[in-house]
């Protein structure tokens, strides 16, 4: 029995992990296994991975160095948490996945997405999501929700044109592969976002079932 792998993603502030919580309950009401989890992180140790990639700090970390941190956070992820979870036919929700890694070190750092895709297949084999939530909204609707919890983290910092192309770079992935992606309004009041995720359960139980 494989389990069901559920991702969502989007810019900073668009409302994934209120959302995550949303959709697994209403997963777990339905008597479903569901793990949720996050990235970067979902283990001890991937978890301080992402204090490393999060921090602010005096010396500027290097784009490679925080792509290949992010591939080491997922492979532990992957191995303590999302690939024993699937096995036993759970759910896994996780928040954030190799789409940001594309969107962030791809689109906003400018890194190869050749050598992206090098390490997606090193570290996930063939392992892919089976259905990638992005939550889309403007740019700068996004930053003042997350500005307004408080001090912001090193990604929260950068500017206007890096997380332009991070939104392009989502909404370029979920175009060019319709079936895995669903594409939600995030700028909209959260009860038409959760309208919206209501609009998924039949199919999401449906396949969860098996
Ligand atoms: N990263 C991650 C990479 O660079 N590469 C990678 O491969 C990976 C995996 C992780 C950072 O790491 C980077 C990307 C990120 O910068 P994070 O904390 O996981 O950071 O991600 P953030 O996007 O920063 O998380 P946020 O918590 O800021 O955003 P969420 O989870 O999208 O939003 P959420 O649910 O916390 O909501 C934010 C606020 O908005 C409100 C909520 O109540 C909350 O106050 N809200 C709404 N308000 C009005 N209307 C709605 N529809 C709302 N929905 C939520």
């Amino acid at each position: 029995m494989t389990g069901l792998f559920i991702t969502l993603e989007g810019p900073e502030g668009a409302g994934k992990s209120t959302n995550r919580d949303y959709l697994a309950e209403r997963l777990r009401s339905e008597g479903i296994e569901v793990v949720l989890t996050r990235e970067p992180g979902g283990t001890p140790l991937a978890e301080r991975i992402r204090e490393v990639l999060l921090a602010p700090g005096e010396e500027q970390m290097n784009p490679d160095t925080e792509l290949l941190l992010v591939f080491a956070a997922r492979a532990q992820h992957l191995a303590e948490v999302i690939r024993p979870a699937l096995a036993r036919g759970a759910v896994v929700i996780c928040d954030r996945f190799t789409d940001s890694t594309y969107a962030y070190q791809g689109g906003g750092r400018g890194l190869s997405l050749e050598r992206i895709a090098t390490l997606e297949t090193f570290v996930q084999g063939n392992l892919r999501p089976d259905l990638t939530l992005v939550f889309d909204l403007p740019v700068e609707v996004g930053l003042a929700r997350a500005s307004a919890r408080g001090r912001l983290d090193r990604f929260e910092l950068e500017g206007q044109a890096f997380f332009d192309a991070v939104r392009t770079a989502f909404l370029k992935r979920a175009a060019a592969e319709p079936a895995r992606y669903y594409l939600l309004d995030a700028a909209q009041p959260l009860a038409q976002v959760q309208h919206a995720i209501d609009a998924l359960l039949p199919t999401l139980l449906e396949r969860a079932r098996g």
